[in-house]
């Protein structure tokens, strides 16, 4: 899969490029990341993308022209490209939509910064509108990165060994409790039935701590 990002802050991508999973399957070639400076579609000498709103108020505005310029050159290598745009007003990231991104051959990811991008490049350029969550942040970046992970985990090769993880939610459930060594600390016991050897046994009480963990932390992931 190849994701191209368009931002004002390429360099916040090292930290999913050269780093963990997502690193190692780019080496092995499953993943690519291509960052784009959205400033050299600027048509200034001082690069500006931005400009004051129409009808007043604070903040800026990012511009049509670089955006539109920006995504039509990168729709030049790739005509079948999905271009997504990270947004509080978004349909909300889930496993179920990481899982369907994950079957595309090409996403390509808009990064806001200010006020966001002018609307009538939601209207013409972007395809879908996907959000992280109910809450102000300063960027579309983090939301991007957020993507390419829970993207990216679904790809096939692309996490080493069978997730454990993965399985748990993918039945819409929390995690069970990990313990490791030692045995004991501070007076706090490792469940007895982890050291039993009885694999059966052990697969049995971590589902049932699965459910009970969603039924006490996460009423709402429980399916009707
Ligand atoms: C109004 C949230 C504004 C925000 C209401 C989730 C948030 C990108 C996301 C904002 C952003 C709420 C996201 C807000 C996001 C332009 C630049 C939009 C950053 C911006 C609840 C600022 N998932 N936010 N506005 O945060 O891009 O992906």
């Amino acid at each position: 899969m190849h994701f191209d990002v368009i931002t004002l802050f390429p360099e916040m991508f090292s930290a999913i490029k050269d780093e963990g999973v997502i690193a190692r399957s780019i080496k092995k070639s499953l993943l690519s990341i291509n960052t784009w400076q959205l400033r050299d579609f600027s048509d200034n000498k001082h690069r500006n993308i931005d400009d004051a709103p129409y009808g007043g108020g604070a903040g800026m505005v990012m511009q049509v022209k670089p955006i539109r310029d920006c995504i039509n050159k990168i729709k030049q290598n790739n005509p079948k490209t999905k271009v997504i745009y990270l947004s509080p007003q978004g349909k909300k990231l889930s496993h179920n939509l990481a899982k369907e991104l994950s079957a595309l051959d090409s996403l390509t990811l808009l990064c806001g910064r200010y006020e966001g991008v002018d609307e009538r490049v939601i209207e013409h350029d972007v395809d879908m509108e996907i959000s992280i969550g109910d809450y102000v942040i300063s960027g579309g970046e983090l939301g991007a990165m957020v993507l390419i992970d829970a993207v990216s985990r679904q790809i096939p090769g692309v996490l080493g060994n069978q997730d454990s993880l993965n399985d748990s939610f993918a039945n819409g459930l929390l995690d069970y409790p990990h313990y490791t060594r030692p045995e004991v600390i501070n007076d706090q016991v490792v469940p007895e039935i982890l050291l039993s050897g009885h694999q059966a046994n052990i697969d049995a009480w971590r589902q049932d701590q699965s459910i009970q963990n969603t039924q006490k932390k996460r009423k709402d992931l429980i399916k009707k």
